[in-house]
């Protein structure tokens, strides 16, 4: 599994002030920070205050590319702010997100084509977000089918069963683990599969010990990559022991510190 870096996101004091500012300095210092920390890819997210989406998105995107060489993760349900990003994009990057829904299927797969770009897929439609493990991997084979139809390869549908916080949603836990293992019989070769690793603790106590736990107990089913807290050691940690253990990579004494320098 990998960690796509979420701090670049307005919903941070730090980065909603610098995009107020247009100052820069905020989010590059976090695309350095994350970038050493092992993250994969640098999400990118204007988030709920910014005016005009398309001018923040490209922005961050320019801002950031100066900043790391990461491939950036557009976090955005404003369709032409991803496009916006696209364009200015240095490297193939990752559209966060499309539901199971048309026509923004339609826009998405449109775009991740020509752009190669990879796409989250939620397992979520006009209905919302499914209790059951059951609704969410028939969501998730309705995203296969489109992305396929359009000629987006598996291997760049990432299925995101969606992680509400455990104590709204604590009987998701469960149905989100069972959808990680079955997703990977939906196709061959089968899609891969994210989540938001911060979601399962947002408003709860010990949020990093969840994180964590939530991390190791998804690589333990299977689980392709993370929107996360990539500057957090003991998380980082933990990846790299349960990837270990998995069998994905190789025992050394040092297996952390390689985890983090694997780009
Ligand atoms: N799936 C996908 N993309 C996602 C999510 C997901 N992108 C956004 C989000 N979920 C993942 N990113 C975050 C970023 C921050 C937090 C949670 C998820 C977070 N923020 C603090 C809070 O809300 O308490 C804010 C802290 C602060 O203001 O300093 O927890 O699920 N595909």
């Amino acid at each position: 599994m990998f960690i796509i870096g979420e701090r670049i996101n307005g919903m941070f004091k730090d980065i909603a002030q610098a995009i107020r500012d247009e100052d820069p300095r905020a989010v590059q210092e976090w695309a350095r920070r994350q970038d050493v920390s092992g993250a994969r890819y640098l999400d990118i997210n204007t988030g709920p205050a910014a005016k005009d989406q398309v001018r923040v998105m490209r922005w961050l995107v320019e801002v950031a590319q100066e900043a790391s060489d990461l491939p950036l993760c557009l976090d955005s349900t404003n369709y032409d702010a991803i496009e916006a990003g696209l364009e200015v994009c240095k490297r193939p990057a990752m559209i966060n997100s499309v539901p199971a829904e048309w026509p923004k299927m339609e826009r998405v797969f449109t775009m991740a084509a020509k752009y190669d770009a990879a796409v989250i897929g939620l397992a979520m439609n006009e209905q919302g977000i499914p209790k059951d493990a059951d609704t969410r991997v028939a969501l998730a084979m309705e995203l296969v089918a489109a992305a396929d139809s359009y000629g987006i390869p598996m291997e760049n549908l990432y299925i995101d069963p969606l992680v509400l916080p455990c104590n709204v949603g604590q009987d998701h836990g469960p149905e989100v683990m069972l959808t990680l293992r079955q997703v990977k019989l939906l196709a061959d070769p089968s899609p891969r599969t994210v989540v938001g690793l911060s979601n399962i603790s947002q408003g709860t106590k010990n949020r990093e010990l969840l994180n964590r736990t939530f991390a190791a107990m998804g690589i333990a089913n299977g689980l392709d990559a993370a929107v996360g807290d990539a500057c957090n050691e003991e998380l980082m940690a933990t990846i790299a022991t349960a990837r270990v253990i998995m069998n994905l990579d190789i025992y050394c004494d040092s297996y952390v510190d390689i985890y983090k320098k694997q780009k």
